[in-house]
């Protein structure tokens, strides 16, 4: 223990400190200041930057033997209350350069310094500052960050003012389509919204702290797990395994009736075998931390290490064992069966172009914040957990049997109020069923938080996808059949396998009107990291072969790859992969929205190119659906209060995407016509124990879905409080007349006939679906085989706008994950892979500043007010036009992603491009 003396936020103290503890564990654990955030905990991300004698530190590597004495310190608590925001904290909430906002805190403590240091910096200068500083944001694609800077800078350098800051209500009171800053926005720039680390150091004393002992190998039988060691360790209360857990131990993967895999493949804690690097084995429970961590090292593990099958070629191989015994590694086949038999068609079109093998890898999340959650006993004995979860009521049914409790009876789930994140890995429940289990077996409540490592090797993955596919076309260009192949690497687990599979036959060649389509995809079960949703889950596999394959046939046929793609898109007439008709037809007019800035990028990379940069342009289309397949639904309440305010209720989780900004905007569009203004809408959002189910925020349903449910709930209200002269009761009016003041909104897709795809792979899965075409213009350094994507432009058809600023940073945030996607992010090495810089997370300097977005509205008669959904649009296939425009540069065509430097360079050099193959095309089954 050290004495030192420090000044932080202007308050000069003493502190008692381990010399050894990092300047963010005092600050956050002993001082409470929790505006500070932990991301990656490696100075690899910024989220703990704070200020240390006029500099920009990362409070996470700075022991405190390292700090100075007297050393003036600044957090972000020190830059501005919500009563009182600092220029920078005003101009982030009015450009959304908080979605999650786990970053917020860390990027601005970091500008204050810059503006300090440079109070009229150019917008290259700014991202060369958060390049310098490492600062990352996973949400933003940047580009809201640096608007915000500029506009703080010039607020204060006095050439705007603050109310230029602020949100001007329209004549007409309607927020709808404006950019009304999403409520939680001042928690998230002040840094005073709790996140799960940081309710974790709020909780009570006696909360037990939890330590995972976790599987070093890929796959092993269980011998034997002796705790005995363990337990006696100081401040250890217990140790729990797979033989305290009073349910069955297993996770509901909810499959299809056709998987031959088993819906309760996934352990809680493994029992009999370790099925991946990483899974669970134990919890360790102690009184502190370091206490639990130390006796994770006692907990001995007795292991047959058995063969590990690390992806989908070695896993189908004939002779490789089965990984679940009983059930073949190949578990489910979804075909694909459209018009009339390919075969024929093949051999009268006139062209036929095939690629084999185009793969699309296992793309890491990388949220800021990493996986945490809290379990407690409330004080009727049900067990309450909170997480990160975008699923509480799907979470809540998936956990509750292996458990051993009831969903909704004695188990409830709800979201910490801030949540950094998720990207689709928390479509899945990760450490829920492990707090709970952990609360059942000590009665305590019990806290445990990942560090990064575990973020990275626990939680779920983007599937990888091997593609095979042909297309047939005549001498126009049309496109008149089409062959896919394709197996799904799913990782040890089955949960959702089948639906990611059945993703494929939706999206493989989808926006094209092709008549007949025959395909088949099967889905293995490996020993690499399980599958999980990921933003855009199943289509950025989907496209990439099939805007590749685009390409590839319009150099064949000598037509431009915009121009095939405007002769293929669908018309009426057409329908969908799946048999579907399109709702709006959208791709046309996208396409000539595109048309000017394509043909300008294209003469503008010929004149910019040179021998070491060439320069190039590629086009892809994207599209994805608004919902889960087939029938589905979300319930909402709408209430009115005595104060006269309306109360929305229901769980629209939130991973950053905005869904508290979609449920005001949502809500308020119906209820401002009986006089309500955005402020006395009382929102009761992610709590099973307060709201009713919206359904997961996953599949970029909610605006649609849930959206729905809201207007029905709120027009229900306006109904009943409307007086015969068009205005509407106050409360004491209702009640004295006796009037329900509460109402249950519903809303399904059976109103548009949705239905889910059959075994061949037909149906009408979703009611809307959002369109989209990307333009990508990138410059490839012929020298070391560096790509840099120069712009990135999507012309996009989500319909109405509910928030422009939350649906342009929607769309900015997932472009700059597609470059990443493209470029650099994988998780396939176990040694490599291990951190979020490791994993090709893109800082600042890998997003150009240059991202455009050309909206066109086709409003949805089956969306609120005409919206669709926006979330995983930008994600479908901006790498395909990204890897399209490198082989326009250069000619090399990466037909495996992630196209890294040494790809590109061995085919600038002539050499192959080492690529992985499948050995089985079209196993038994
Ligand atoms: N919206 C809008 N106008 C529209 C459509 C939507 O303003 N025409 C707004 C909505 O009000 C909502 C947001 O855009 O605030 C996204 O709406 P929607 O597409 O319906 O998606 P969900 O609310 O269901 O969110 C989930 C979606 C998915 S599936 C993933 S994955 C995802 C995403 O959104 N993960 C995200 N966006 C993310 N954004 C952040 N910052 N972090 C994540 O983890
Ligand atoms: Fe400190 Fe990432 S740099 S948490
Ligand atoms: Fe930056 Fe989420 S807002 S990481």
């Amino acid at each position: 223990m050290i004495k030192k003396k420090v000044n932080i936020n202007g308050a000069s103290m003493t502190l008692l400190v381990d010399p050894e503890a990092t300047l963010a564990e005092v600050i956050r654990g002993q001082l409470h200041l929790t505006g500070t955030k932990i991301g990656c905990g490696k100075a690899q991300c910024g989220a703990c930057s704070v200020i240390m004698n006029g500099k920009v530190i990362f409070s996470c590597a700075t022991k405190m033997k390292r700090v100075p004495d007297e050393a003036l310190i600044t957090t972000i608590e020190g830059i501005g209350t919500p009563n009182n925001l600092h220029a920078l904290q005003l101009a982030w909430v009015k450009h959304g350069a908080a979605q999650c906002g786990f970053c917020a805190p860390g990027f601005i403590v970091s500008a204050r310094v810059l503006l300090d240091e440079n109070p009229n910096p150019t917008r290259e200068e700014v991202r060369d500052w958060f390049q310098k500083h490492k600062n990352v944001c996973r949400c933003t694609g940047y580009k809201p960050i640096v608007d915000a800077v500029m506009d703080a800078a010039r607020l204060m350098r006095g050439e705007i003012s603050v109310r230029d800051l602020g949100f001007e209500m329209p004549g007409d009171g309607k927020i709808l389509g404006t950019d009304y800053p999403r409520p939680s926005a001042i928690g998230k720039v002040t840094g005073t919204i709790d996140y799960g680390a940081d309710l974790g150091l709020k909780m009570p004393p006696g909360t037990l702290q939890l330590k995972l002992v976790q599987a070093q190998v890929s796959h092993a039988r269980i011998l034997s797990i002796d705790t005995s060691e363990a337990e006696k360790m100081p401040g250890v209360y217990k140790v729990v395994t797979h033989k305290d857990i009073k349910g069955r131990n297993r996770i509901n993967g909810l499959n299809f009736p056709s998987n031959k895999g088993d819906s309760y493949d996934r352990p809680i804690l493994c029992d009999e075998k370790v099925f991946q690097f990483g899974d669970a084995i134990a919890i360790v429970c102690a009184d502190t931390e370091a206490h639990a961590q130390a006796a994770v090292e006692k907990v001995k593990v007795e292991l047959e290490v058995l063969p590990a099958y690390m992806s989908a070629p070695a896993a189908m191989e004939p002779d490789a064992m089965e990984i679940h015994p009983g059930t073949p590694n190949v578990y489910y086949r979804q075909l694909l069966e459209k018009g009339e038999d390919t075969g024929p068609l093949m051999e009268k079109a006139d062209v036929v172009v095939s690629m084999e093998d185009l793969y699309v890898g296992r793309q890491p999340h990388l949220p800021v914040e990493p996986d945490v959650a809290a379990a407690y006993y409330d004080e009727n004995g049900n067990l309450q957990i909170l997480s990160k979860s975008i699923g509480l009521d799907l979470h809540a049914l998936m956990i509750a049997e292996g458990l051993g409790l009831e969903a909704g009876k004695n188990l409830f789930l709800s979201q910490f109020p801030g949540v950094g994140g998720t990207f689709g890995y928390k479509f899945s429940p990760t450490i829920e069923a492990l707090v709970g289990a952990a609360c059942m077996a000590t009665g305590r409540p019990v806290f445990l938080k990942f560090d990064y490592y575990q973020q990275i090797i626990y939680t779920g993955k983007r599937s990888p996808f091997f593609i095979d596919l042909k297309f047939g076309a005549r001498k126009d260009g049309k496109i008149i059949a089409m062959e896919s192949n394709w197996a799904v690497d799913h990782g040890p687990y089955s949960e959702f396998g089948d639906l990611l599979t059945l993703r494929g036959a939706q999206f493989i060649g989808a926006g094209y009107g092709i008549p007949n389509i025959r395909g088949a995809g099967y889905t293995v079960c490996t020993n690499h990291a399980w599958g999980s949703a990921f933003r855009a889950y199943g289509s950025p596999q989907s496209f990439f072969a099939s805007e590749t394959l685009m390409d590839v046939l319009a150099e064949k046929l000598g037509i431009d790859p915009l121009e095939l793609r405007y002769i293929n898109v669908y018309r009426p007439g057409d329908t969908t992969p799946t048999g579907q008709e399109p709702e709006v037809y959208s791709l046309p007019q996208l396409i000539d929205a595109i048309r000017p800035r394509y043909r300008a990028a294209l003469e503008k990379a010929r004149k910019l190119s040179t021998p070491e940069k060439k320069r190039g342009v590629g086009v892809s289309i994207g599209i994805y659906g608004c919902g889960l397949d087939g029938v589905d639904g979300a319930e909402v309440w709408a209430e009115l209060l005595p104060d006269g305010r309306v109360q929305v209720s229901t769980n629209w989780q939130d991973h950053g995407q905005g869904a508290d900004m979609g449920l005001l905007a949502t809500s308020h569009e119906v209820l401002r016509k009986m006089g309500i203004r955005p402020e006395q809408i009382k929102l009761v959002m992610n709590d099973m124990n307060l709201a009713p189910a919206g359904g997961p925020a996953g599949g970029s349903r909610s605006q649609v879905v849930v959206g729905n449910a809201v207007v029905n709930a709120c027009e229900q209200l306006l109904n009943a409080l409307r007086k015969a002269d068009g205005t509407y009761m106050t409360y004491d009016e209702a009640l004295a007349k006796g009037i329900p003041l509460k109402y249950t909104g519903k809303w399904s897709t059976a109103v548009a006939n949705c239905t889910a795809c059959d075994e061949k792979g037909q149906g009408s899965p979703f009611a809307v679906y959002m369109y989209g075409v990307f333009l990508a213009e990138v410059e490839v350094d012929t020298t070391t085989g560096k790509v840099r994507v120069v712009k990135m432009t999507l012309a996009a058809d989500v319909g109405e706008v509910v928030n422009r600023t939350v649906l342009d940073g929607q769309i900015y945030g997932g472009l700059a994950q597609g470059i990443g996607l493209a470029l650099s992010e994988d998780f396939e090495d176990l040694k490599k892979h291990t951190s979020m810089a490791a994993c090709g997370i893109p800082y600042i300097k890998d997003i150009p500043d240059d991202l455009e977005i050309i909206y066109v509205n086709n409003k949805r008669k089956h969306g609120p007010f005409g919206a669709a959904g926006v979330g995983e649009l930008p994600l479908t296939s901006p790498h395909a036009a990204i890897c399209n425009a490198i082989y326009n540069a250069c000619g090399v065509r990466i037909t495996q992603l992630p196209a890294t430097p040494e790809k590109v360079l061995a085919g600038l050099q002539g050499r192959e491009i080492p690529v992985v193959r499948r050995p089985i095309k079209n196993p038994a089954y």
